[in-house]
């Protein structure tokens, strides 16, 4: 008890005090770091592949059904490629890596009434026990904890166009700078500033290569940018060896592997997109959106004004993303055994 600790002239630990334990019951509060679902941990211990993947893309990338019928399919090709899935979302405020199908589905239709959740949000999210749609950075810090060295996603964030002054520059690059997770991606949207977003890499100090046959970084929706990644990587072997480097370094920061869209899912109007992308821009200025809100607002923008011929792009690049990840997550896995 206190007294007795007190008699023996030491400190109670926080976790000891009564108001503390008060406290976790009311507000959720872990008991530490994250929760790893079963499937996970037995894959993990025995060295196994293991790809974690984001809830933002289901809860505010895509609308009910399509949302869980493609976070369904995406952990089907994970596994079909040999690798265990790990989908990482805030439910009930426990930051949880590894859900089961019914949670997936609690959590596609919870859909945009989760909250959007990166590094800075984790903390609030998980003290009111709220339901957390985690994004690239807030993924990456469970994946680490959880030992998960590759993550599939879409496309990942990055500095706004106009960020030279608004100073929106997605947290997802800070995260890439100091968290050591291979980030599989089909590389950056048009609607942002992609030339800035690979110089700020560049000043994070994040590795940048292209998966295939080219070093032009891609854009999300066309399998071109008009930049370049720091070198193409051929294979899963390659991509594995990079992500050995990088730990047997002890770097401590991420990497970007940018995986081009498949050639027949590619968009056809480079130049049709590039005047939605404007015109979404422009009225999200006009409504005064900012912070956090901007990319769904624009994202979902570009979804009406294509006719929804978008977002059967983007779910056909996640999936080639997952199928990709999960070859590198197998080459990793062999690599380090
Ligand atoms: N880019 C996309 N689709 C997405 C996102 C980005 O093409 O769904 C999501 C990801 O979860 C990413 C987040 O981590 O948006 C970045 O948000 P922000 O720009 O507010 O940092
Ligand atoms: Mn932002």
């Amino acid at each position: 008890g206190r007294l007795a600790t007190a008699a023996l002239g030491r400190t109670p630990g926080l976790a000891a005090r009564p108001a503390f334990t008060a406290a976790r019951r009311r507000y959720h509060l872990p008991n530490s770091g994250v929760q790893v679902s079963g499937a996970v941990r037995a894959a993990l211990a025995e060295g196994g592949p293991v790809v974690a993947l984001e809830s933002t893309i289901i809860t505010h990338g895509m609308p009910f059904p399509q949302n869980l019928e493609t976070a369904l399919q995406v952990e089907a090709i994970v596994r079909q490629n040999g690798a265990v899935p790990a989908t990482v979302a805030v439910l009930d405020g426990h930051v949880r890596v590894g859900l089961d199908d019914a949670e997936l589905e609690r959590l596609a239709r919870i859909g945009m009434a989760a909250t959007k959740t990166s590094r800075r949000d984790m903390a609030l999210v998980a003290a009111r026990g709220l339901a957390g749609a985690t994004t690239v950075s807030a993924t990456m810090i469970a994946a680490h904890k959880a030992n998960i060295k590759v993550f599939v996603t879409g496309g990942i964030g990055g500095v706004h166009r106009g960020g030279e002054s608004s100073m929106d520059v997605s947290a997802d690059l800070t995260e890439l700078g100091r968290t050591p997770v291979a980030v599989v991606s089909a590389g950056v949207k048009s609607i942002l500033d992609i030339g800035r977003t690979l110089e700020y890499l560049e000043t994070q100090g994040v590795t940048v290569v292209s998966y295939g046959d080219s070093d032009e970084f891609p854009s999300f929706y066309t399998r071109q940018s008009g930049f370049k990644s720091m070198a193409n990587l051929a294979t899963p072997e390659e991509c594995a060896t990079l992500i050995y480097a990088n730990a047997s370094l002890g770097l401590g920061s991420g990497m970007v592997i940018a995986v081009p869209i498949p050639e027949k899912d590619a968009f056809p109007h480079p130049q049709k997109v590039e005047q939605v992308i404007q015109d979404a821009v422009l009225e999200g200025e006009r409504l005064g959106i900012r912070g956090k809100d901007i990319t769904p607002f624009i994202l979902d923008k570009v979804k009406s004004l294509t006719a929804g011929s978008s977002l059967a792009a983007n779910i056909s690049l996640v999936k080639n993303n997952a199928r990709v990840g999960s070859q590198i997550a197998v080459a990793l896995s062999r690599l380090s055994s």
